[in-house]
């Protein structure tokens, strides 16, 4: 059972669910992330890790007795899960809790951004509504607008389900079609690109991503595209992104992820036509609650012998979903 067991929390965790895994486990806990520190002795005696953000094979390496890996996220693009599961230890993460959180906070970033709506804050906190005016009128609106939407999976299609009463037209990308919709498919991000003016990206990050969003796929949105961002920094090449912005390839961009967080580049920061949030999708009390409790039930499911709840999907591949 869990409460024999010791667990690794190397780097930070949400506090609450640190402190609910501490009531049931043994913690160690590495804030920094670094386990240099810890005796041999202290090693062999983790069997688990709960984990937000990244686990190497180097670390995994350094647990001789690991069994499971529970990630806090549904992204778990920072694990290395060839590795995990090369050596039989099974990876699990956060997913459906998070989907409607994640989903809301999309749309009121495409909001803000096609409705500049931080920007029109700004200038009444400054004080300029009543000095100099309305605000200017948006050039950019929802009204007509076509989205299209790489990673049409639990979260993409959370989007396009409250996409839907906005009256856009709504089209997609994905590694595979889908049967189970009628939005139009494309086969490349180029072609999606082409056919849409609003590209949202809800894909995982990690190496089947890495910059799929180019300097091409931004020219081919064209020069009233909005780029919105929830899914992984990794995914854009963030040089072409800023430098579209500058010159008007595209109109305006909505972030909530970036490639070196918490790390935001100085110019995009000095860009009026992006709106950036410091990844905030899923980051409600009660979501991250969720998130928590989800972490902790595959760590008690593990370690009481049943099956996990929501192993990744390389994982149930490789039939590690119970302990052996
Ligand atoms: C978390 C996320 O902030 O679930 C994800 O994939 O990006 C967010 O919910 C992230 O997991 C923190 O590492």
């Amino acid at each position: 059972a869990l409460s024999d067991v010791t667990i690794l929390v190397p780097g930070r965790l949400n506090p609450d669910t640190l402190a609910e895994l501490k009531t049931l486990a043994r913690v160690v806990e590495r804030p920094n992330g670094d386990i240099s520190d810890l005796s041999e002795a202290e090693r062999a005696s983790v069997r688990g890790a709960a984990v937000m953000g990244v686990v190497s094979a180097a670390l995994m390496d350094a647990l001789p007795n690991l069994e499971v890996v529970a990630h806090f996220g549904v992204g778990y693009d920072g694990v290395d899960v060839k590795h995990a599961v090369s050596r039989g230890i099974p990876v699990t993460n956060t997913p459906d809790v998070l989907t409607d959180e994640v989903a809301d906070t999309t749309l009121g970033l495409l909001l803000m951004t096609a409705r500049r709506l931080s920007a029109a804050e700004r200038y009444l906190r400054a004080g300029r509504w009543a000095k100099d005016g309305h605000f200017p009128l948006t050039e950019t609106t929802l009204r007509g607008r076509s989205v299209g939407i790489m990673g049409l999976g639990r979260i993409g299609l959370a989007i396009a389900a409250r996409l839907e009463p906005f009256g856009v037209s709504i089209a997609y990308f994905n590694r595979s079609e889908r049967s189970d919709v009628s939005y139009p498919y494309f086969a490349t991000l180029g072609e999606l690109a082409d056919a849409v003016d609003t590209l949202i990206i809800a894909a995982p990050g990690g190496a089947g991503t890495e910059k799929a969003v180019n300097a091409d796929v931004l020219k081919r949105l064209g020069s009233d595209g909005i780029f919105i961002n929830i899914g992984r920094g990794s995914i854009v090449d963030e040089d072409a992104l800023v430098a579209a912005l500058q010159d008007g390839t595209i109109k305006a961009a909505g972030l909530d992820v970036f490639a070196d967080e918490p790390r935001v580049r100085e110019d995009l920061i000095a860009l009026d036509n992006a709106v950036l949030l410091p990844h905030v999708a899923s980051a409600s009390r009660h979501t991250r609650a969720q998130m928590g409790s989800l972490v902790i039930e595959n760590l008690r499911r593990w370690f009481a012998g049943e099956t996990l709840a929501t192993p990744v999907p390389e994982a149930q591949k490789a039939g590690l979903v119970k302990r052996p």
